[in-house]
């Protein structure tokens, strides 16, 4: 699509940009004069989802002119949920964009991340941090975490994203009403990517540069990293039920045959327990199938 398409569908398409805040005041004053400055010629609103502060950023981010509302439950991922809702039922925006309210994100990116919405050719475009990540953005541990995350969600998830874990992303509002989102804190990144390949939306990643943050993080690398690990288990199971019970049909069934081979010479007790490890790794292969199954035929009603 030509750039005069696109320019015109700039001031035709509502975007809600979401933002949580959790005493973010050192920052989110600035991150919202920069969205604005970028987002003259768009129709857009600035939903921030504050966590109840108590160092006053609602406050600074109300006399800026964004929309205000508070979280009911806590986390990351609950407020994120708290302002999808918000946008699409209340706002009737068309468009999300979400990105954290402490300047690690920079606004000057948001048109090249709606860009492919706008021109249909992506349902979710996801902000490529590793393309433009400044000296001290991101600290060792985190980047290691990162590829580790991103390596097992390709691994288990079949996600072909290379930073999974972005928080800078673009999406239609419509897939809202597809995807199942249940987490509550850090691990929702990787759920709604899980949940909108499962319903085959069309995922794109685009460079965004990455700065170090502007106060206290929220983020607990071993915690929330081992939950989003957990929860990536969980979606495995959800989505790709045949690969979850393979897995663990298959370490059955060896272990299953090794107790066969070492227990030999044979008498009874030496029989039943490989018989049982290898019929329970079989049932479990089978399990995966018929879940399948049912998810197929549940679709298609
Ligand atoms: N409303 C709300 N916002 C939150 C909550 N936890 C974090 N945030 C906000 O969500 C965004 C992301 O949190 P961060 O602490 O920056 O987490 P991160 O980006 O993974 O880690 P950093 O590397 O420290 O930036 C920030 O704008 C926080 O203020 C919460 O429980 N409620
Ligand atoms: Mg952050």
């Amino acid at each position: 699509m030509e750039e005069e398409a696109i320019e015109a569908k700039r001031s035709a398409t509502r975007i809600a940009i979401v933002i949580p805040t959790l005493n973010e005041c050192k920052a989110v004053g600035k991150v919202l004069s920069g969205v604005q400055y970028v987002m003259d010629g768009y129709e857009y609103r600035v939903l921030v989802v504050d966590g109840h502060s108590i160092d006053g950023s609602d406050k600074i981010a109300r006399d800026m002119g964004a929309d205000v509302i508070y979280q009911r439950g806590r986390g990351y991922g609950d407020a994120l949920k708290t302002g999808f809702f918000h946008a699409r039922k209340r706002l009737d925006a068309k468009v999300i964009v979400m990105m954290d309210a402490d300047l690690t994100y920079d606004p000057k990116d948001i048109p090249e991340l709606v860009a492919p919405i706008l021109k249909d050719e992506a349902d979710m475009v996801v902000g490529n941090r590793f393309a433009g990540m400044q000296k001290g953005a991101m600290p060792f541990v985190n980047r290691v975490g990162n590829r580790v995350l991103s390596l097992v969600a390709k691994l288990a998830l079949g996600l072909n994203v290379y930073d999974t874990q972005s928080g800078m992303r673009a999406f239609k509002s419509e897939l809202l009403g597809r995807m199942n989102l249940v987490a509550v804190g850090m691990p929702l990144a990787m759920e709604m990517l899980a949940e909108a390949r499962s319903v085959d939306a069309r995922i794109c990643e685009v460079p965004i540069s990455y700065r170090p943050r502007v106060g206290k993080t929220k983020l607990n690398p071993i915690k929330d990293g081992g939950r989003i690990l957990g929860i990536t288990v969980r979606l495995m199971f959800d989505i790709r039920p045949i690969l979850f019970f393979g897995i663990v049909g298959t370490v059955l069934g060896i272990a299953g045959l090794l107790l066969h081979y070492l227990m030999l010479p044979i008498d009874l007790a030496h029989i039943v327990f490989p018989f049982l490890f290898i019929i329970g790794g079989m049932l479990l292969f089978w399990i995966g199938f018929v879940i399948v199954l049912i998810k197929k035929l549940r679709r298609r009603k």
